[in-house]
């Protein structure tokens, strides 16, 4: 049993010289491995004339062209896998709405990895084999569930495996069972803390909780923030997608500057979206991955269109591992109103200035004429709705100038009654675009 700080001293604080030689080395066989055994990248390499041993250093990762969600798309479901078949061992898919689903297939050694990055991380945040984690992430071929089970399991630690639904029997559960560590999207969570509520159940007095591991979608600092406080509970962010692993690419520590990066199992770059250079650490830009160690279904160079910034800046835990910044949002997520362009992290920031607000809204928007409409639905929160000195008309006023400030456009804004707004137990949907076709 790990007893200590790390979970693998070793490895979390290798010197960054070495990480970066070990990254090098795993660069190059990597790329041998794809271009020998995948018929999608050696095709692409074939095409520009590059081959294996033209990969020396990591200037000459530039050389290699990106691979983007299309490519998975089009050779669904199978069309990029490099190991034998019979060697493909689990297969999980990504919560894709249109089209062909985004397609993970891992081999023993892949599960074995995401597995031990799972329970890395979990370790990560302070999670120990005394804890008793509720896994509220759905599970089935979202990567959610089964990650924190994969990575808990190998911890230790006593596992409830809740997966998504039944907000009141999961309250009731984490109660009697003394849940310790939380695990869910943020917006499953806030959810969560307002079931609490109407069942009476106050956190601080009723339930064993110190942390929440949450991820899978974007969320505020200022949500972060409401979470910590409703829940009663130390937050902490974790980043991760099928096409890399699942959960478990990078985690934020106890000192809440950043997700680290598991490199020795993934190269991050940043690159400008638009001109798909790279970026230097500090910039926000595109996150893109290689995944070294992948055997299932290697990705090189993936663009991910999350937004971040990473620095290799030292950290005081005493991991030497690359951070990234929380994902702000998508450059694919990027409305474009009355041609600005406006992300609904904007909207999120202004929403959570509030305190009158509950954290969900939603965002609609139309084109009935020559123009756009654009509407925020936000709700109150069930302490506002019995304050009778509230001025609706006042409270709408206000949140229609933060929006304008923050993105230069002027919203309609509905306030709804408590829970009136649709709920989710996985990604929340912030934005309904009725424009389709209209456009
Ligand atoms: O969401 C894996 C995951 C499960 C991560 C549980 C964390 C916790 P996918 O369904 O493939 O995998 O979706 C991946 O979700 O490209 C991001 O846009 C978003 N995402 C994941 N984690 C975060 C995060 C899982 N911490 C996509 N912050 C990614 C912001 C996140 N966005």
């Amino acid at each position: 049993m790990v007893d200590g700080k790390y979970w693998n001293e070793k490895i979390e604080t290798l010197p960054r010289e070495e990480i970066r030689k070990l990254q090098l080395q795993k660069l190059k066989e990597q790329v041998k491995y794809c271009y020998t055994n995948s018929v999608f990248y050696r095709k692409k390499f074939d095409r520009i004339g590059l081959k294996p041993e033209d990969i020396q250093s990591f200037d000459d990762l530039r050389k290699i062209p990106f691979t983007v969600k299309a490519d998975l798309k089009e050779n669904y479901p199978y069309g990029m896998v490099a190991a034998p078949s019979d060697e493909i061992v689990e297969i999980h898919a990504s919560s894709g709405t249109t089209g062909n689903q985004i397609v993970g297939a891992y081999t023993k050694n892949d599960m074995d990895i995401w597995q031990e990055l799972m329970a890395r991380s979990i370790y990560t945040t302070g999670g120990r084999p005394q804890d008793i984690i509720h896994i509220a992430y759905g599970y089935g071929l979202f990567t959610g569930g089964f990650g924190f089970h994969y990575g808990a399991q190998k911890i230790g630690a006593r596992i409830v495996p809740m997966s998504g639904g039944m907000t009141q029997r999961q309250v009731k559960l984490m109660k009697d069972l003394d849940v310790t560590i939380l695990a869910c999207t943020p917006s499953f969570a806030v959810y969560l803390s307002e079931t609490m509520l109407q069942e009476g159940i106050a956190p601080q007095r009723d339930l064993k909780l110190k942390r929440g591991i949450f991820g899978a979608e974007p969320w505020s600092q200022q949500m972060r923030q409401r979470i910590e406080k409703d829940l009663n509970l130390e937050a902490f962010d974790i980043y991760g997608l099928t096409e890399l692993c699942g959960p478990g690419v990078s985690v934020e520590c106890p000192e809440h500057n950043g997700l680290h990066v598991w490199e020795d199992h993934f190269i991050v770059e940043i690159i400008d979206s638009n001109t798909g250079e790279p970026l230097p650490d500090g910039q926000e830009g595109e996150l893109v991955f290689t995944a070294l160690s992948k055997t299932g279904l290697p990705v090189l160079r993936y663009r991910t269109f999350d937004i971040s910034k990473i620095t290799q800046e030292k950290c005081a835990c005493g991991r030497t591992h690359a951070r990234m910044l929380r994902v702000t949002g998508r450059s694919d997520d990027m409305l474009i109103i009355r041609g600005v362009n406006v992300f609904p992290s904007q909207i999120e920031f202004v929403v959570m200035q509030f305190p009158e607000l509950a954290t969900q809204y939603l965002i609609v928007l139309d084109r009935p004429g020559a123009l756009d409409t654009f509407l925020v639905k936000v709700e109150l929160t069930e302490q506002t709705q019995k304050n009778p000195q509230l001025d609706l008309k006042q409270l709408k006023q206000n949140i229609q100038q933060r929006i304008h400030i923050t993105t230069g456009l002027t919203a309609e804004i509905e306030i709804a009654k408590p829970n009136e707004l649709p709920r989710t137990d996985g990604k929340a949907k912030r934005v309904l675009d009725l424009r389709k076709g209209k456009m």
